[in-house]
């Protein structure tokens, strides 16, 4: 045994891995109940320290958060030294060493990966950590230090905050000293960076009114608060709700992104007024969505399909303002993006677009091949990148008029006002607000670009979800045998129907999309999917409510 690994046996002794349960890191991470993750937390410490050891100490992130879940469920997630979702390669390790049965082939697997990937194990690991507010979340964390402590690790923790802040941390260390110095690693210092972006973009501007975030009883709460303190600004004037991070029960429950998204309904505590601007935040606000009510009471979803479109536009006439010939804007989406959102990218704002699996993670890969890539889910997670290309074309750019100088400005300010590591609910915010401030518009004006097709996501819960497979970037189900073809048979009822059906990698359940020309068939189509799913492979609980 490598001496590194002394003290793991004795270490993970103390949290012995469930024997009826086998862990896979999906879609975010490992994510189920709670209370059964303690070997998989303490094992992702183990593996975080092994992962810093081969990036040559830099700092590796661990988040335990499970996001829009249910309260009941917990996860975990390592964070790669840019803040970025952590190689894929590693991916399967985790799986890996999450269900070793025996104390004793954990510490094979450290070694095994240790000796595949040449780590020189008398480096220092170093290992930035916080948590979301979940119940569990304490026992969680104690699970991760000891791993921590087992490793010898250089560990830092962060405490309770949203999941993107932990990314934006990460990235800071990394990268202090360095000519991509990104900000101060700390909380001050991100409400700082992205506080000081929005006020340049928005100063000398008429006033919004106030903003109610909804806030998903999550950790958004207190810290929305704290970043408005420290904006301290009628530039940014927000009314939280939604921020009982104590009461047991209340995270995500009927409130919160997801269900905002799933249900194309307002959440408790907001009443919708006609001139109101409503957003909701996810569990651990890295998802974000806006909402408004028009003057007959009907709600209007703006998702991440609008998001990306208002923010890709603005890109896209500020680089042309600027006079920049040689700097792209690309969109990528997923096989959720409403049908009419990709029409628009393509045929009106004339902008590339491309499709990755859903995940953040895939979408980041594609967007950082653009020289500016703008990804987001249809649920309201992503970001926006600028490639290296696409920063030294702004840097070495000379200005011919001060229109030009200042689009130039702009665009440094956008760039500032992003959060590049992750999709990120605050920082998401401040970058649409400052987006409507400067052209004026209230939500319904954003609305206002292309009319989405109705929509509808519906889950399944099934025996087994790992029957599932897809291919096409997910939209066409090569298992189980036979039930594509029906979803196929289907949809062709349908004028512009679309439909496809994917195991989720973040809940116990399989995800089926529908969208179509009308409201009724739209749903028609996506209940006759949902009760096919049932039906044809192993539905569990209740079937979906026929609309027919
Ligand atoms: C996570 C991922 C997202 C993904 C979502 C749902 O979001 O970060 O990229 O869209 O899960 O994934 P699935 O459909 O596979 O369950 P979050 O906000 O829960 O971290």
């Amino acid at each position: 045994m490598t001496s590194s690994f002394a003290k793991v046996a004795e270490y993970s002794a103390k949290h012995p891995k469930p024997a009826d349960i086998t862990f896979a890191y999906g879609t975010a991470g490992f994510r189920t109940i709670g209370e059964t993750l303690e070997s998989t937390v303490f094992r992702c410490g183990l593996l975080a320290a092994l992962r810093s050891q081969s990036k040559q100490g830099r700092v590796i992130g661990i988040m335990i958060t499970a996001s829009h879940n249910h309260e009941r469920d917990n996860g975990v997630k390592l964070v790669d030294p840019m803040g970025e979702m952590l190689q894929q390669s590693w991916e399967g390790y985790c799986t890996e060493i999450a269900n070793a049965s025996t104390d004793a082939q954990v510490v094979e697997i450290l070694s095994e990966i240790a000796e595949a990937e040449g780590i020189d194990l008398s480096v220092t690991p170093k290992v930035a950590y916080a948590r979301d507010t979940r119940p569990s979340g304490p026992l969680l964390l104690s699970a991760l230090q000891d791993g921590l402590a087992a490793m010898d690790v250089d560990a830092t923790n962060y405490g309770i905050v949203t999941t993107p802040q932990l990314h934006f941390f990460v990235r800071c260390l990394n990268t202090k000293g360095s000519p991509a110095e990104y900000g101060e690693a700390n909380e001050a210092g991100y409400y700082r960076k992205y506080g000081q972006a929005f006020l340049r973009l928005v100063e000398g501007k008429p006033l919004p009114s106030t903003l109610y975030i909804d806030a998903a009883n999550g950790v958004g709460a207190p810290q929305v608060r704290k970043l408005a303190e420290a904006i301290n600004s009628p530039y940014f004037s927000i009314d939280v709700r939604n921020t009982d991070t104590e009461t047991l029960g209340k995270l995500n429950i009927d409130c919160g992104a997801d269900y905002v998204k799933s249900n194309q309904h307002q959440p408790r505590g907001i009443m919708l007024t006609p001139s109101g601007r409503y957003c909701s935040f996810d569990g651990d606000a890295d998802r974000i969505l806006y909402y408004y009510s028009d003057e007959c009471g009907t709600f209007h979803l703006l998702d991440g399909d609008k998001i990306s479109t208002l923010v890709a536009t603005y890109l896209r006439d500020l680089v042309a303002t600027a006079g920049i010939e040689d700097l792209d804007v690309g969109v990528v989406q997923t096989a959720y993006a409403n049908g009419s959102s990709t029409r628009y990218i393509k045929d009106t704002l004339k902008l590339h677009t491309v499709f990755a699996m859903t995940g953040v993670k895939y979408l980041h890969h594609e967007a950082e091949k653009m020289n500016i890539g703008v990804y987001f889910e249809a649920n309201g997670h992503g970001t926006v990148l600028f490639n290296a290309s696409a920063v030294n074309t702004l840097r070495e750019f000379v200005p011919a008029s001060p229109a030009q100088a200042e689009a130039v400005e702009r665009l440094w300010a956008l760039r500032d006002l992003i959060n590049e590591s992750v999709g990120d609910a605050m920082a998401d915010m401040l970058l649409v607000e400052a987006i409507l401030i400067c052209k004026g518009w209230t939500l319904a004006q954003w609305d206002e670009s292309y009319t989405d097709l109705p929509s509808r996501l519906l889950k399944v819960v099934v025996n087994d979800r790992n029957i599932f497979k897809t291919t096409n970037a997910e939209q066409t189900l090569t298992s189980p045998h036979g039930l594509q073809e029906v979803v196929d048979e289907l949809t062709a009822k349908f004028p512009k129907g679309r439909s496809f059906v994917r195991p989720s990698g973040t809940e116990d359940a399989v995800r089926v999309y529908a969208e179509a020309a009308t409201r009724g068939e739209c749903d028609q189509l996506a209940y006759s999917v949902a009760g096919a799913v049932f039906d044809k492979a192993g539905g569990r609980g209740e079937r979906p409510a026929e609309f027919i």
